[in-house]
């Protein structure tokens, strides 16, 4: 089941994909950036294709699906994240040849970071070391209430998640009990509300990006954005910030018109990794189940 990559440089020609080769072997610092896009094949939705969440969600009614990550809107009524969450939620264990591709530049020194969007966690599961990784918008990984800021293993809330219920806080149990048995029976709507440790919008970014993105940026020798739209800012404007001269390359499914890359090679992402490693040289085998369906001759 080998797909058609399509193949786009810039204009003026400076680099092919053979330079992008070459750049992947010299490289030691390679600058990651990943989206939804990496996770789709396991049929988690991604947020603005056609496909995505956002149309499968508009379909549902809502005017704005972004609401859906709103912190405000999640205090007001947090019923309407516990509605559809499920959705996104990552499957256990699994991840894909894509991640197995960053797992292959890690295990072979060349991975400075990988900066991913992803909320689904799974590339602790290709075994992405922490300090290779920033989890730019949080992950599922862990949970905490609102009210007392305790926190849990994300998967102690998967199945509540799974069953579209709200998970409370076993800590504000008591106190939430008391309230809605006292004279008016008011009980704040997300008091004692378990919230996945996701940024929404209206949340800032976890601090270790802020803390190492500006390092990173100077030290990396080649950017390589996988499966995003690069919509949502501060991790899109990581691409324009890269010092001149570094290349930079995208693999993603539809074209992006709005940043410039040096090499694009459209297609499905998993593709592009087996592509990549075919090309590569015999020393690069992916680590995955897949690999062998996936791979197809030169
Ligand atoms: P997005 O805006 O939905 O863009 C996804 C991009 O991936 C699109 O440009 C698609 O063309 C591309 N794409 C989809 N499938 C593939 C594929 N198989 N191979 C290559 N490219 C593909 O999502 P972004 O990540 O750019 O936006 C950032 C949001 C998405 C973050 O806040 C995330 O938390 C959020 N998100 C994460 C997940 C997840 O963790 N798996 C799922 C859905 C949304």
């Amino acid at each position: 089941m080998k797909r058609v990559i399509s193949m786009r440089t810039r204009l003026d020609d400076v680099y092919s994909v053979d330079h992008v080769l070459d750049k992947i072997k010299s490289a030691n610092r390679i600058l990651l950036i990943t989206g939804a896009g990496i996770s789709t094949s396991l049929g988690i939705p991604d947020f603005r294709s056609s496909q995505g969440f956002y149309s499968q969600l508009q379909n549902l009614g809502l005017s704005d699906p972004q609401e859906v990550f709103d912190l405000d809107f999640f205090h007001t009524d947090p019923n309407i994240f516990y509605s559809i969450a499920y959705m996104i939620l990552p499957p256990e264990k699994t991840y894909t040849p894509m991640h197995a591709f960053i797992r292959l530049l890690q295990d072979k020194g060349k991975l400075l970071r990988n900066y991913t969007q992803n909320i689904d966690n799974l590339e602790m599961y290709a075994g992405i070391e922490k300090d290779k990784l920033v989890q730019c918008h949080g992950s599922f990984a862990t949970a905490t209430c609102v009210t007392c800021k305790y926190k849990v293993n994300g998967e102690d809330i998967f199945s509540s998640i799974r069953e579209k219920v709200i998970p409370y806080c076993p800590k504000c149990d008591k106190a939430r009990k008391k309230l809605l048995n006292s004279d008016d029976g008011y009980v704040p709507e997300s008091y004692g509300v378990m919230k996945p440790d996701i940024t929404f919008f209206g949340e800032s970014l976890p601090s270790r990006f802020h803390d190492i993105i500006r390092q990173d940026l100077a030290d990396c020798d080649l950017l390589i954005s996988v499966g995003t739209s690069l919509k949502v800012a501060p991790v899109a404007s990581i691409v324009e910030s890269i010092p001149p001269g570094i290349p930079q390359v995208l693999l993603n499914r539809d074209p992006i018109d709005h940043c410039s890359f040096d090499v694009t090679l459209l297609g499905y992402c998993d593709d592009a990794a087996s592509y990549l490693c075919n090309r590569l040289g015999e020393e690069w085998n992916l680590d995955h189940p897949l690999y062998d369906k996936i791979r197809g001759p030169n």
